[in-house]
């Protein structure tokens, strides 16, 4: 596939530490976030890119239906990004402030650039992490079919991009350890994409216990069910496929394109890898979380 074939090269805008995203996101509206005010019910699922958003929001989505598939399932041509959207994209924070509760949004913001309210105990996150190698792998891709991204000249150069955190929205260490570390001053569910993949029903149960909102066996089984890979993969409106041409070119390949761990191993070469081992024991020396890097270390 040839990679140059593409569109014009979009750029990223550096605003206070963070790289957005020139079209998707206004540097103005961005810094109005902070002062939002929230309510007690409003949850944020915040992520590095490529770490679990859309599989959070058809979590998410699920559960306030207490597993009901049928009662979220639209045929209007929407995607699950309409009910529950990014917040920094331009737009959404104007709707936020008029809209019912519970308000449902997700984000790939730094927490400096979120409202404060959240250290005032106002609303809740859910963090997912993921893996980094399968991050950098799975953005990759997101950047070939990601019309509002520039598309990568080769894995090689995308990887010393990600590495020096030119991309959106920043450096990965900087984000996880940032996050991280306000994990006791705001309410915050910190869970691993890797967790998921292990033992999905467990990682439900924590998300309806950490929001207060209890599920029958039955219920839970149906969260479940509907949000494993496969079965997301089949709901047009949960995988993305119904985002239109002029935002995704899925000619370019699939939203839904793997959904496991440790397919790092088939693009990074060694030297990356050694390069990538070394800055990550320097960066997350003393983080506390650790990450599963290989799918046969979940069994
Ligand atoms: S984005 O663009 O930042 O919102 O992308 P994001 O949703 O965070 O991440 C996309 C990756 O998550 C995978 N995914 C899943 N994996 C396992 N199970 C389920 N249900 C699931 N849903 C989405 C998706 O396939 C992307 O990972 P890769 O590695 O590219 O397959």
């Amino acid at each position: 596939m040839d990679l140059n074939e593409t569109r014009t090269h979009p750029e990223l805008l550096r605003h206070k530490d963070v790289n957005l995203i020139s079209g998707t996101h206004d540097p103005d509206d961005v810094d109005q976030i902070q002062d939002l005010d929230l309510r007690d019910s409003d949850v944020f699922v915040v992520t590095y890119p490529k770490s679990g958003t859309i599989w959070l929001q058809q979590i998410m989505l699920l559960l306030q239906a207490k597993g009901d598939v049928t009662s979220i399932s639209r045929t209007d041509g929407t995607s699950n990004a309409d009910v529950m959207p990014w917040i920094e994209v331009s737009g959404c924070r104007e709707r936020f402030a008029v809209a019912p509760p519970p308000r449902l949004r997700v984000t790939h913001l730094p927490y400096h650039l979120m409202p404060t309210a959240l250290s005032r105990g106002r609303g809740k996150v859910i963090y997912v992490a993921r893996n980094p190698k399968d991050v950098l792998v799975s953005y990759f891709h997101f950047h070939k079919l990601a019309n509002m991204l520039e598309t990568p000249k080769s894995f090689d150069e995308f990887f010393e991009k990600f590495m020096r955190g030119e991309v959106f929205p920043s450096s990965w260490f900087d984000h996880v350890k940032g996050w991280y570390s306000h994990k006791d001053h705001v309410n915050m569910l910190f869970i691993t994409y890797e967790e998921m993949i292990q033992d999905l029903q467990a990682v439900v149960e924590r998300i309806s216990v950490f929001l207060d909102r209890p599920l029958t066996g039955g219920q839970l089984a149906a969260v479940v069910k509907h949000s494993t890979f496969s079965n997301m993969s089949k709901i047009p409106k949960a995988s993305y496929v119904q985002v239109p041409d002029s935002l995704l070119s899925h000619r370019m390949g699939r939203f839904m394109r793997k959904g496991t761990i440790g397919d790092w191993k088939n693009h990074l070469s060694s030297t990356q890898n050694r390069w990538f081992d070394e800055v990550f024991q320097r960066e997350m020396k003393d983080f506390p979380v650790s990450f599963v890097w290989d799918i046969g270390d979940t069994e």
